[in-house]
């Protein structure tokens, strides 16, 4: 049954992945699992074993592909977090204790954050960036409404930083519940003026939470801000829905 409609399917949309696949984008990855969001919640997943290699092809063109030798990638994540994956979703009649899905492609990254790793001396020394987080748009900027200070000059270096690498940003203040410190209220308007949105949170009592969760809808978001203003405890409560 599967395979019929498998195969329909590909004559109505050829080239696109068959529907037994499922898209999501990479959460998590932990101890060699992925957990994938898609559009029917979060599937844990393992990685197929050819995306861990380097497939080696030689310079010539013209001739048919084959691969000259295969290198296995050992230190460079192959599926990071923001990654765009094609699952094969967990099959009905897997049986065990949790159902695993299959990453089976990953789809080509729109733009990677990166830092700095040293490749192993088998590779001269030579360094690449190591993608940290793929497909990242969008920057939270976290400042606490109170506890620890809120510097608004903080906030303009951060927004500085999301223009110049061409990332949406977004300012968060959080533990409103204590109350906004000074006039940070008028200089909060500001940044509401020139098109950056604020939104208030109190990660504590859930205040703000879902309309912070409605911006992150559609983005992979990063969050910054000093310690202690309250960006893990956000996490955790925007988590849920995750
Ligand atoms: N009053 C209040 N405290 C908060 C709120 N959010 C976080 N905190 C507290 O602030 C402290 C630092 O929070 P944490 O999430 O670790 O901050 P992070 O360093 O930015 O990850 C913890 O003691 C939290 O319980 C909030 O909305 N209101
Ligand atoms: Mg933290």
């Amino acid at each position: 049954m599967a395979t019929t409609s498998r195969t329909a399917a590909h004559h109505e949309s050829p080239g696109t992945a068959p529907p037994a696949y499922l898209q999501g984008t990479v959460l998590w990855v932990s101890g060699g699992f992925y957990d994938v969001q898609t559009e029917r919640g979060v599937v844990r997943c393992v990685l197929r074993e050819r995306l861990r290699k380097n497939l080696v092809y030689p310079e010539s063109r013209g001739r048919r592909r084959r691969v000259q030798a295969v290198r296995k990638q050992e230190i460079v994540e192959p599926a990071v977090a923001g990654d765009q994956v094609c699952i094969a979703p967990p099959s009905s009649s897997q049986s065990g204790t949790e159902p695993i899905g299959t990453i089976e492609e990953i789809l080509p990254r729109t733009r990677e954050f990166t830092r700095q790793a040293v490749l192993g001396h088998d590779r001269g020394g030579n360094t690449a960036g190591q993608t940290i987080i793929a497909n990242l748009d969008q920057l939270v900027i976290v400042i606490a409404a109170r506890q620890p200070e809120p510097r608004v000059g903080l906030i303009d270096r951060f927004l500085a930083a999301a223009e110049a690498a061409e990332l949406e940003a977004l300012v968060c203040i959080n533990k409103l519940d204590l109350g906004l410190s000074g006039d940070l209220d008028a200089e909060l308007a500001v940044f509401d003026d020139i098109g950056y949105p604020v939104v208030r949170t109190s990660a504590e009592s859930g205040q703000g939470v879902d309309a912070l969760r409605g911006r992150l809808r559609d983005h992979v978001s990063a969050f910054v801000g000093p310690s202690g203003v309250g960006k893990s405890t956000l996490l955790n409560a925007l988590q849920p829905d995750l």
